[in-house]
């Protein structure tokens, strides 16, 4: 009896390890672990995901200071991917960082030829990373058109904020309404749903603009003062892909992800380096 009562409990065990959904990541590695690849792992962990990552480059960094970035050949991130579509039933995958024109192409590339193999589509989130908080360029100018020309038409949905909106529509966003103009702009260039993030904008509210389907949603949560955070964007792109990895609709998973940022902001890591400037980063969830 106690025999079989154990064996039950290890058949359930072993049948919620199986059902557990899987996410993949193609970003680039911060070293200090508040952004990026990292961010990510953590992020899908926190919200039951099992995490798969391709990583894109190496990125030597503190918050505030980004020293060296090596990319991988765009062979190397091709293959991860590959490997790991092929052999894991992944539920929803995200870009970070790419960090070269060469390697958006292979990752769009690798992306197509997956959904072809799967016969399937799995939602694909864009976040276009350009520039990192501390004002770095972190993509090739080049890069650029590539997403443009590659990458985007795949997405399920790309997640720009103001600065990676104005840029990709040469445009000055700075309220409200530019805000929607721009996202309307963005989803008519690209064809696909956009979540243009509103939270370099000044006010009480950190406000993001969905628009879906001819359709804003409007996704609101207070403006967290006094903090330079570093990793919101990867933070919150893959908590919107670990939501979408686990069946949510987009605006489900948009909703959950902006609890679990605005949280995540909250409980930040924060610490003084040895230099004595006072740093905040994401990653102690
Ligand atoms: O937060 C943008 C970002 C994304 N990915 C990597 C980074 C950074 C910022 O520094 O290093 C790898």
């Amino acid at each position: 009896m106690v025999g079989r009562d154990r064996r039950a409990r290890r058949n359930r065990a072993s049948l919620k390890r199986e059902a557990s959904p899987v996410a993949l990541t193609i970003a680039g590695s911060d070293c200090s672990a508040g952004a990026g690849i990292q961010a990510d792992l953590k992020t899908f962990s926190a919200l039951g995901v099992y995490g798969l990552t391709a990583v894109t480059c190496l990125v030597a960094e503190v918050p505030r200071k980004v020293l060296r970035i090596e990319p991988a050949t765009a062979r190397m991130v091709r293959e991860q991917i590959e490997v790991l579509l092929k052999n894991f039933r992944v539920g929803a995958t995200k870009t970070g960082l790419l960090c070269s024109a060469k390697i958006v192409c292979a990752v769009a590339q690798a992306i197509q030829d997956s959904e072809r193999i799967a016969a399937r589509s799995i939602p694909f989130v864009v976040d276009p990373v350009m520039i990192a908080t501390s004002g770095d360029n972190l993509l090739e100018p080049e890069a650029v058109e590539a997403y443009e020309s590659e990458l985007f038409p795949l997405a399920t949905l790309i997640t720009p904020n103001l600065d990676e909106a104005a840029l990709l529509l040469e445009a000055v966003i700075n309220d409200r309404r530019q805000m929607e103009s721009a996202v309307k702009a963005l989803a008519k260039k690209y064809h696909a749903s956009i979540l243009l993030k509103g939270g370099h904008l000044r006010g009480d509210n950190a406000i993001d603009l969905l628009f879906q389907h001819g359709e804003f949603t409007e996704f609101s949560a207070p403006f967290v003062r006094g903090v330079e955070t570093h990793g919101t964007g990867c933070t919150y792109s893959a908590a919107i892909t670990a939501g979408l990895a686990s069946g949510f609709s987009l605006e489900q998973a948009i909703r959950r992800a902006k609890k679990f940022v605005t949280e995540s902001i909250k409980r930040r890591f924060h610490w003084k380096s040895k230099s004595g400037e006072i740093l905040d980063a994401l990653g102690h969830l």
